[in-house]
């Protein structure tokens, strides 16, 4: 018969900002998907990969003082990069693709030109608030304070000639997709898709950039490249052959059985991905999962706040399985879940060093005490085994249903209530009280036997989560290649009669929390130091003032009223400011390197007044603006002091 096919994706990674513990919980969730459904005997395509254009790379290439390529390579392909993570993290993606593959972009050249001659992408003009530092376009609504959300300077009114693609000929659709289908999970994504994006009315999408060059070209008009979220949504089709011959399975695989994505990018998966596809005549996939953040104290990880937390230590010090099974144990996959180092040493503590660990150590070392390692035949007792036979025969089912719903949660509480339910029994049985009474030995041999084909069945479901663990229960209890099929995890004895067990170390050894709480706080604190620039400050003056002179300093609040840069001058501002006195002051500052002028209008700084008038570029300046100042990798930076705006101009300071 011919294996059922199951087609899973994960977002492709966009390398501007460190991978972390979030990336990690998307990849491993989709990765315990692709499993299990191995495990079910289908013939599985899991796809994860890079998403490689756009403005941000470029940027950080040229920050970084290399080529997009070649910091991009590092990234995927250098020391800790992101193949070296999914290694580690024993991510089983069938194929990896970067969407600066050679044929990826040929293929996105061909997509474009398709939708182009269909009609559905014109030639049009954007208009929109453009920050020139920047180089970026932005909408009304995307501005933070009327000013640019990635660098909060002042932005302009621009337009540029651009390629738009028809959104709004597919917006029925594309509500009726999401309203009358399950097409989008879960199902509370919905209204916000359609509420919040489609009803208010599906504008026309930009698809195309003259601004910047790190892009898929449009081949047949040179001087623009491919939006990045259509080179990176086509990914998922590109991968397997579409428009191109390096694959050859898109007839096999697609349509898509289900994207995984996080919940701010189930906009781009839910509307205009099938509005694209639509556009092309494919079919459409059959679900997009929006799943939920990992946040700390509530807050998105971020790397001002230094929280963003790194995966590597924690699996160095964990184990992988142990951080896998953690990720889709604790946390519901549609909504956010607080992620915090102390909740991860306790759940394995709790439930893979006590429950699970116990289980199969305490099973293991009493078969091998009491019966030399092979299980004689056994004396069944009905009504002391009926439950715990009846619960773990109905276990595959139950994990089953949750599985398909992608309730990883839900999933791993049935098996620990199996484990719970298993550990309970022995204290029931008492095997040690059985082991002294010779007459009982055959009622002790039913009663290990149990206890093993609980551990095969829960072994074998959690094949999916802790692949290597998985492997090494098997070979304590004696479980050969036969006894793990998913078949076979709902049939009660499956293990042969006369089981042998083999002993080992413990599963997953205790865990000291405050010990390992301490390693952590110093490897972070020891990242965050390595990531700050080097820094350096002026030696404290040895000389000292007199107390009366420091006094006679008169040193203010001002405000700035106005500020401009002097003609013929890198360095210098000429601030007109507020000093309480009811008239104008001048004074000029060598700041220009550091900030922009419209960008001071208004603040409230500090400045000595009582210095002699000095001209400058033939201006007087009355007085001096008080900066911070320090070197950062041997280049001066200065700080412009500024105080509460509630301070009024003129205040004095002491
Ligand atoms: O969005 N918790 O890439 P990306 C959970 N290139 N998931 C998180 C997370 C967190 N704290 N932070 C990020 C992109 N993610 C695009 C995708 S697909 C055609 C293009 C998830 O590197 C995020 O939600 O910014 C997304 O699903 C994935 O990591 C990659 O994010």
């Amino acid at each position: 018969m011919e294996k059922k096919k199951f087609y899973i994706t994960t977002p492709i990674y966009y390398p501007s900002a460190k991978l972390h513990i979030g990336h990690t919980y998307c990849t491993v969730s989709a990765d315990a998907m692709a499993r299990y459904k191995r495990l079910q005997g289908c013939d599985v395509m899991f796809l994860t990969g890079t998403d490689e254009h756009g403005q941000k790379i470029e940027n950080k290439a040229k920050e970084a003082g290399v080529t997009p390529k070649e910091f991009l390579d590092n990234i995927v392909a250098g020391p800790k990069g992101v193949l070296d993570l999914w290694k580690l993290m024993n991510i089983s993606n069938d194929r990896f693709i970067r969407t600066t593959d050679d044929y990826h972009c040929a293929a996105i050249q061909r997509i474009f030109k398709k939708m182009y001659d269909k009609g559905d992408i014109y030639k049009g003009s954007y208009k929109g608030k453009y920050c020139t530092p920047c180089e970026s376009f932005w909408t009304e609504s995307q501005l933070v304070n009327g000013r640019c959300p990635d660098c909060g300077r002042e932005v302009h009114d621009a337009e540029e000639e651009a390629y738009f693609f028809r959104l709004s000929k597919y917006a029925d659709k594309v509500q009726d997709l999401l309203e009358n289908t399950d097409f989008l999970q879960p199902r509370s994504r919905v209204n916000e898709m359609v509420n919040n994006f489609i009803k208010p009315g599906l504008e026309d999408l930009c698809v195309s950039r003259t601004s910047f060059s790190w892009g898929i070209p449009v081949d047949f008009d040179p001087g623009h490249v491919v939006y990045v979220w259509v080179d990176a949504l086509s990914n998922y089709i590109t991968a397997l052959g579409y428009q191109n011959d390096r694959y050859d399975d898109f007839e096999k695989y697609w349509p898509c059985d289900v994207h995984f994505v996080g919940k701010e990018i189930v906009r781009f998966h839910s509307i205009i991905w099938p509005a694209m596809l639509m556009s092309l005549e494919l079919p459409l996939p059959k679900h997009v999962y929006g799943h939920g953040w990992l946040v700390i104290d509530g807050g998105k990880m971020s790397k001002s706040k230094g929280n963003v937390v790194d995966p590597y230590p924690l699996a160095e010090m964990f184990g992988v399985d142990a951080l896998r099974f953690f990720l889709l144990r604790t946390f519901p996959f549609g909504t956010d879940g607080n992620f915090s180092n102390e909740l991860l040493i306790k759940t394995i503590n709790i439930d893979l060093a006590n429950d699970l660990g116990n289980l199969v150590s305490r099973t293991v070392a009493m078969v091998e005490k009491y019966f030399d390692s092979t299980l004689p035949a056994g004396q069944e007792d009905a009504d002391a085994d009926a439950d715990l036979i009846g619960m773990v025969s109905g276990l595959r089912d139950r994990y089953e249903d949750a599985m398909e719903r992608f309730q990883f949660q839900d999933a791993l509480e049935e098996i620990f209530k199996v484990i719970g339910r298993a550990n309970k029994y022995i204290d029931e049985n008492m095997p040690w009280a059985l082991a002294k009474d010779e007459s009982k030995k055959a009622r002790l041999a039913a009663v290990m036997y149990n206890l093993l084909e609980t551990v095969r069945v829960c072994g074998t479901l959690l094949i999916p989560f802790m692949p290597e663990t998985a492997d090494k229960i098997f070979a304590r209890i004696g479980a050969d290649e036969t006894c793990r099929t998913w078949d076979n995890a709902a049939v009660w004895g499956v293990l042969p009669k006369e089981a042998t067990v083999v002993k080992g170390d413990a599963l997953f050894p205790r865990i000291d929390e405050e010990k390992a709480l301490e390693e952590l706080d110093a490897l972070r604190e020891a990242q965050m130091k390595a990531a700050l620039p080097a820094v350096e400050t002026e030696p404290l003056t040895e000389e000292n003032v007199d107390f009366d002179t420091f006094c006679k300093s008169d040193l203010r609040a001002v405000k700035v009223k106005a500020c401009e840069a002097v003609k013929k001058s890198d360095k210098l501002l000429k601030f007109t400011l507020d000093d309480g006195s009811g008239t104008d002051r001048t004074i000029l500052s060598g700041i220009h390197h550091d900030y922009e002028p419209e960008d001071l209008i208004g603040k409230t700084c500090v400045a000595i007044l009582n210095l002699p008038p000095r001209k400058m570029m033939g201006i007087p300046s009355c007085g001096m603006l008080i900066s911070a100042v320090h070197k950062e990798h041997g280049e001066e930076k200065l700080h412009l002091l500024m105080v509460d705006d509630s301070i009024p101009a003129g205040a004095k300071l002491c």
